[in-house]
């Protein structure tokens, strides 16, 4: 909290500003596995993501080499909506892929 006292004609206004925390933000982590196919997490980092074809075919290649690989930075609610949504795709097209949070 910052605070400003004006003096104006013998009266003293105080003005009292509260600072806005910015929200903590979190990375959705997409994790390897010897399953799922590539065409997938490409179409998930297009769908979920909102990555175009060419950078979502990066992430995929590199969470493919390196293990891990983030997908995108988000507020709490909407990272783990999109960890929510990513294991319920997998699920349904019967594919392992793992998601996960954490803060950034
Ligand atoms: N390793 C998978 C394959 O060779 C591709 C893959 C990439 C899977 C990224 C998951 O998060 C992943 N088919």
């Amino acid at each position: 909290m910052s605070r400003r006292e004006t003096e104006f004609d013998h009266e003293v206004v105080t003005e009292t500003k509260k600072k806005l925390k910015k929200p903590p933000l979190y990375k959705v982590l997409l994790h390897n596995d010897d399953y799922t196919t590539r065409e997938f997490v490409v179409q998930v980092l297009q769908f979920v993501f909102h990555k175009e074809h060419t950078e979502a075919v990066q992430i995929m290649l590199h969470v493919h080499r390196r293990g891990i690989g983030v997908a995108g930075v988000y507020t709490y609610e909407v990272a783990e909506t999109k960890v929510t949504l990513v294991e319920s795709l997998a699920q349904q097209h019967e594919y392992p892929l793992k998601c996960s949070m954490e803060e950034a």
